[in-house]
């Protein structure tokens, strides 16, 4: 027994008579145990050390090839009332949910060691953190979580205290993609995973907890769960504007997250600080704006494309205690993937020799895992117990044409109407095709713990009397001229847009009004040192009316495709912008 918690004893005992582990590991989250972990994985071949001496304390492991990204078509939110769910989600009865997994689970942990890992989601005193256990064969999964959240001895400590828990059991069970399922059960406050050993489909604080559990709790108290970075944005007056940010995954959450301001606004003593590169929980404070925290403390970027040009905070906390997943190996054992502006690969993430003509060295969705606090621009407010104020919501997609760089939402339910149309070209952290546009609202068409009408009603009703919420925008990096290249630099460059974001909330930069929402004029973004003519701009900030106007129709569709639970507000501003438009 390790736990003064009845209920946590109960369920590990009865997962153990399920599932017949050989070994019970309690997790304390301490780095010796770590340590240990890691040995264990070397000698198991799960693990392979990469060069010391440029990258000390960095491991290598490679998945089965048939398990390197999210499973969505296999993954089901399990209420017990199927509409709960909604048409976003896949469904199945708790009941039949169960019974396969039982099934499934039964002896499958029979020769391995069961580890017990209790974590929190946000810093460990706060009161918008949540926590969870999650039960796992796999010791790859630990070391992550230890990564990844507040993990251990504190986390079960708080636990204890407040007696409730989300329970998370996965199995990497044998990888077979047939046999692989990632089941919520938001009534009950539990997840079971088998059969991945893949990231958000077995680091189960992740997408699973922190968003689909989360969101699905959040509803009932009054609070968000989101598929967003947050962001500080300190101006050279020395006030810092926090933003969240929601994006689809594989779309530079990350890279906006780390942004290095262009040379002349760092001169001028712009400077960006790091809370959270995936999920954003945030809730009303006292004075009606919104707090939010990021309840991860690593991050699990996507490797490909990370380069000194694109995201060199990444490259520098990516020197040393790092896990890499799925990308190649140099000749002297340093990891490598696409994009980096050096380095040969000789090995292929599937430890084959490398060829160009088999593929890519790196998996096109391999990943690093990194602790938040290696980030050379992390912010201390990252431990804030009650958060960060935000002054800005963004929306972003990948839209090779019609969306234009940035536009600000008229007001609070004309920016959820914005957010609930995104819609965006699908990338490799999905299995399936790439490339195909699709809804995607907030970011959270394969998060969201619910039914998507009534996820959408609970945005809204954020509005409320004494309500002081954020400016909503959204942005799109991703134009792309006739000539089929990217007309935004992006990276970097991305802070002109963000310093024009941060003056409309403070009242200091012009807007023009389209039916679609606010627009600057090209002359009210700072293109200094851009080499970026002015045509070029323009395009990148019309909006075509006719076009519009389809998307428009689209969006009501999308929207009555909710049938009668989709808000009547939300499709009353639809329409409305729809008729601006015709
Ligand atoms: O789902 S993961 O957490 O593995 C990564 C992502 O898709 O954002
Ligand atoms: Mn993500």
């Amino acid at each position: 027994m390790s736990t003064s918690l009845a209920a946590l004893n109960h369920w590990v005992e009865s997962v153990a008579r399920l599932t017949q582990p050989e070994k019970i590991h309690w997790c304390d989250g301490t780095e010796a145990e770590y340590n240990s972990l890691v040995d264990l994985m070397l000698t198991t071949g799960d693990l392979i050390k990469l060069n010391e001496e440029t990258h000390p304390n960095c491991y290598l492991h490679r998945s089965s090839p048939s398990d390197v990204a999210r499973v969505e078509h296999l993954t089901f939110v399990c209420t017990s009332n199927k509409e709960d769910a909604g048409s976003n989600n896949h469904w199945m009865s708790p009941a039949d949910a169960h019974a396969k997994m039982d099934e499934l689970y039964a002896g499958c942990m029979r020769g391995r060691t069961m580890y017990v890992v209790p974590y929190c989601m946000g810093p460990i005193d706060s009161p918008l953190a949540r926590c969870g256990v999650e039960i796992t064969d796999s010791p790859y999964v630990v070391a992550n979580m230890r990564i990844m959240t507040r993990m251990g001895e504190a986390a079960l400590k708080r636990i204890e205290r407040e007696g409730g828990f989300v329970k998370g059991l996965h199995s990497i069970g044998d990888l077979n993609p047939d046999r692989r399922f990632i089941m919520h059960f938001p009534e009950e406050l539990s997840i079971q995973s088998f059969g991945s050993g893949y990231g958000g489909n077995a680091l189960l604080g992740k997408k699973c907890h922190a968003l689909r559990i989360a969101s699905y709790q959040a509803r009932t108290e009054g609070w968000l769960a989101e598929h967003m970075l947050i962001v500080g944005i300190e101006n050279p007056q020395g006030e810092t504007h926090y933003v969240a940010a929601a994006f689809p995954s594989a779309c530079g959450k990350t890279n906006l997250a780390m942004l290095i301001p262009p040379e002349g606004y760092r001169q001028d003593g712009w400077k960006v600080w790091t809370i959270g590169d995936d999920i954003c929980w945030m809730r009303p404070g006292a004075d009606g704006r919104l707090y939010a925290i990021n309840p991860e403390a690593g991050f699990f970027g996507v490797a490909p494309g990370t380069s000194v040009k694109t995201n060199a905070s990444a490259m520098a906390m990516l020197n040393k205690d790092a896990i890499f997943t799925n990308v190649g190996l140099t000749a002297d054992n340093q990891p490598w993937w696409e994009g980096l502006p050096e380095g040969v690969p000789v090995k292929d993430w599937q430890g084959r020799d490398y060829d160009k003509a088999s593929g890519p060295a790196a998996h096109p969705n391999s990943r690093f895992t990194v602790s938040a606090k290696n980030c050379p621009s992390y912010s201390e407010k990252s431990e804030d117990p009650q958060g960060v104020p935000l002054s800005a919501i963004v929306f972003g997609g990948r839209r090779e044409s019609l969306v234009p760089l940035v536009f600000e939402a008229r007001n609070w339910t004309h920016g959820v109407l914005v957010g609930a149309a995104m819609a965006s070209e699908t990338t490799a952290a999905a299995t399936g095709a790439v490339g195909v546009v699709r809804r995607d609202s907030m970011a959270m068409k394969p998060f969201a713990g619910y039914n998507f009408a009534d996820y959408f009603s609970h945005w809204l009703s954020f509005d409320k009397p004494g309500a002081n919420l954020p400016k909503i925008f959204h942005v799109n990096w991703f134009r792309k001229n006739s000539d089929g290249k990217f007309m935004w630099p992006g990276f970097g460059d991305n802070m002109r847009v963000l310093e024009w974001m941060l003056k409309r909330v403070t009242g200091q930069a012009h807007a023009n009004e389209t039916p679609i929402g606010l627009l600057p004029n090209s002359d009210d973004l700072n293109i200094d040192g851009l080499n970026m003519d002015v045509a070029t701009l323009n395009q990148l900030l019309d909006v075509n009316h006719e076009a519009w106007y389809e998307e428009m129709e689209a969006i009501g569709e999308y929207l009555q495709s909710y049938g009668d639970r989709a808000p009547q507000a939300l499709l009353a501003e639809q329409e409305k912008i729809a008729r601006q438009l015709a």
